[in-house]
């Protein structure tokens, strides 16, 4: 595999990567059923036009960054699953505008998904990983996690909050791309949820920064900024391709290095900023 340039990956992306969320027209969600549950605004009307968007990763890397004033200053700010923002507000801020959750958090009992008061502020997206290019079909059948009936039990509990179903056929379509632009093979796991909030940012912003994708100086054995919990895969992956990920990401970097050792940051343009 060719390496491709900075801007020619950033083409491929935007042209090949389609992120759209469940809509009441998609397939098996195509009932009465279903209509009552799924938002009828789509996501960028929710959100409107943004221009500067932060992603902030979960990582350990976080703790005594102090970057909470820095991330809050963003119009938009995403987290993921259960990253919590209470006690921890200097190093990653209070703003929570979308939340993506995996589906095994929506599901697993233990997580308390449906009580815990961490996950009713923002929009929510869930993403289930789907098999290698499954039609929405297959997948309905098929979910890795059966989500569905807490999607709709929380949907239920709270009519108000935007609540999307990521469109699972963006995960590969950017499997994909980090493959054909990695020189090993990569398993066939989809993307991590920072791999997809990245991407799924790219689309509704027009510059986006992401916080401790790309370790700093801090970087450590701590999965977690919010646990005790030490795990090197969880900076380089064991499930997820996360060491392809983070080498795309650094590939299309438009900030400095200094940028990724003092602050865990990395600066990407929207996709509406990228000219092929
Ligand atoms: O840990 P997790 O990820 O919720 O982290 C969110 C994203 O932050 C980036 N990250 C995290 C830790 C770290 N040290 N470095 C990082 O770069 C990654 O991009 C990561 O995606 C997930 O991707 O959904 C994941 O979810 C957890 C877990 O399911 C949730 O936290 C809910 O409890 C997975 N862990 C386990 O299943 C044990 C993790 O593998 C992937």
């Amino acid at each position: 595999a060719a390496k491709l340039s900075p801007e020619n990956l950033l083409c491929q992306l935007r042209d090949r990567v389609n992120t759209t969320m469940v809509q009441g027209s998609d397939g098996p969600f195509n009932t009465s059923a279903w209509q009552r549950y799924l938002p009828r605004k789509s996501l960028n009307e929710t959100m409107g036009r943004l221009e500067r968007c932060a992603v902030v990763s979960s990582a350990g890397s976080l703790k005594s960054s102090h970057l909470g004033p820095e991330i809050d200053s963003h119009d938009a700010v995403l987290r993921f699953n259960g990253a919590p923002t209470r006690g921890f507000k200097e190093d990653v801020g209070e703003k929570t505008t979308v939340r993506l959750v995996n589906s095994q958090l929506v599901t697993v009992e233990e997580q308390q998904f449906l009580t815990d008061a961490l996950y009713n502020t923002g929009i929510l997206i869930v993403w289930d990983p789907a098999p290698y290019h499954a039609d929405i079909h297959e997948w309905y059948r098929k979910p890795d996690y059966k989500f569905f009936e807490n999607y709709k039990l929380y949907r239920i509990k709270h009519p108000e909050q935007p609540f999307y179903i990521l469109n699972p056929k963006m995960q590969w379509q950017l499997w994909d791309i980090l493959q054909e632009n990695s020189l090993e093979h990569i398993q066939p796991n989809p993307p991590s949820s920072g791999m997809l909030g990245i991407v799924i940012m790219m689309t509704l912003c027009d510059e986006v920064h992401v916080y401790e994708f790309l370790p700093s100086k801090r970087q450590t054995d701590v999965c977690h900024y919010y646990q005790k919990f030490h795990d090197r895969a969880c900076t380089m992956g064991a499930y997820h391709p996360l060491l392809f990920e983070k080498n795309l990401v650094k590939h299309i970097n438009q900030g400095t290095d200094k940028d990724i050792y003092t602050h865990g940051k990395v600066t990407l343009p929207g996709f509406r900023n990228v000219h092929c």
